[in-house]
């Protein structure tokens, strides 16, 4: 793993409803995460927050089916700028979310850099809806959809090339509530999904042993997109949209060490920490101790 990390907060709570995500960022640092990776001997800068645009509450609450759309696309922009600087400078970007809509610029930024990121999508959801078959219009249900060209091209067309990665590319793990056009799509495009179904049958080993070696020859660079609503609730309580039967605390550090061993992640998100609904900060506590594992803490 690139030894010189820069962290970069987004505190992005547009592409859905609930509001309180936008303190993620500030929550994953308050439960310590640049002493936690410090401690593992890697150069940390902070670059701070992304500064997000305010919509009156009239415009957020509006029945839309890009909702938000404006602020969404332009902070995208502003994040795909950084996350594309960071790479230049060799350095491994670590984005703090933020709903999920923020994978739209993180994505954006690193498709500059690769000709096959891959993409590991650990999430209750598929996030490949569009405008037309969103039942709720938030644009964090959408971002896998948008990287891959599909959705308004106010979306995908942002910052450069379209389509920023290829359906072949990427790996869906955790998913237990897929909409109806997710389901379509991934039959459609062949996307390789493991739900909680494959979790249960083939254990988490073989899960992520798959996984790694899917991607290994094809990519040339792996991007970890983790949704803390991935996780069991009971696990990862502050998140906008739980999802009961998720993956567990400890399936979840397993799969975190195995992809530390591959030594291939070469940038990752940690999104949708709510610390409004949350128990003491302890969604955003698991993210770090999660990163721990990600970035080689060992028990002994
Ligand atoms: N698939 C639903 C729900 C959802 C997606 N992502 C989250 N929730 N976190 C939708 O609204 O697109
Ligand atoms: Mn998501
Ligand atoms: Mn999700």
């Amino acid at each position: 793993m690139e030894k010189n990390i820069s962290i970069i907060g987004v505190p992005m709570d547009l592409g859905q409803l609930r509001r309180g995500v936008d303190m993620g960022p500030s929550a994953i640092r308050y439960a310590g995460i640049v002493e936690r990776l410090e401690d593992l001997n890697y150069n940390i800068e902070d670059l701070g927050d992304i500064v997000i645009g305010r919509v009156d509450r009239k415009g957020i609450q509006e029945n839309n089916s890009l909702r938000n759309l404006k602020e969404v696309a332009l902070a995208s922009e502003k994040l795909a700028k950084e996350v594309d600087n960071t790479i230049s400078r060799k350095r491994f970007p670590l984005v703090f979310g933020g709903d999920h809509s923020i994978a739209i610029g993180t994505l954006a930024g690193l498709s500059k850099h690769y000709n096959n990121l891959g993409v590991i999508w650990y999430d209750a959801h598929g996030d490949l809806n569009t405008s037309e078959t969103s039942p709720s219009g938030n644009i964090h249900g959408m971002p896998l959809a948008v990287s891959l060209g599909i959705g308004d091209s106010r979306l995908t067309e942002l910052y450069g090339n379209n389509p920023k990665i290829k359906p072949e590319n990427i790996v869906i793990i955790g998913a237990r509530s897929l909409d109806d056009g997710e389901k379509k799509l991934i039959k459609e495009l062949g996307i390789k999904v493991y739900t909680m179904h494959e979790i249960d049958r083939l254990g988490m080993t073989k899960v992520m042993e798959e996984s790694i070696e899917y991607l290994k020859d094809r990519t040339d660079g792996v991007h970890l997109s983790l949704d803390l609503d991935g996780l069991d609730p009971h696990d990862a309580p502050g998140v906008g949209t739980p999802v009961l039967g998720g993956i567990s605390y400890r399936e979840s550090h397993l799969a975190m060490e195995m992809l530390e061993e591959s030594k291939f992640i070469t940038s990752a998100e940690f999104v949708e920490v709510n610390p409004i609904l949350d128990d003491k900060n302890k969604t955003a506590s698991v993210a770090v101790a999660l990163m721990g594992s990600l970035f080689g803490e060992k028990l002994i």
